[in-house]
């Protein structure tokens, strides 16, 4: 992946973090990934949805349970690259 590759995804990545971050407190909260999960996923299939909160929480690096903008967006590039 190249520098502007790296750009593109990353102002993706910011945009995606706005629409699931519903309080706009900079915290991804479990609640918010998983009604995300069940927004998006537009199946009330099990496996789809937890794929995707799986895939969202596996960017909170200290394992706090909530994911910081700085950590989904390292977690959404590298899983792009
Ligand atoms: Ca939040």
């Amino acid at each position: 992946m190249d520098d502007s590759q790296r750009a593109q995804a990353e102002s993706r990545a910011r945009m995606m973090f706005r629409e699931i971050d519903a309080d706009a407190d900079g915290q991804l909260t479990v609640q918010e990934i998983l009604d995300y999960s069940i927004k998006n996923t537009r199946s009330y299939e099990p496996f789809a949805v937890d794929k995707m909160f799986g895939s969202i929480i596996a960017a909170d690096a200290d394992k706090n349970h909530s994911v910081s903008e700085e950590e989904f967006v390292r977690h959404y590039v590298e899983s792009q690259a």
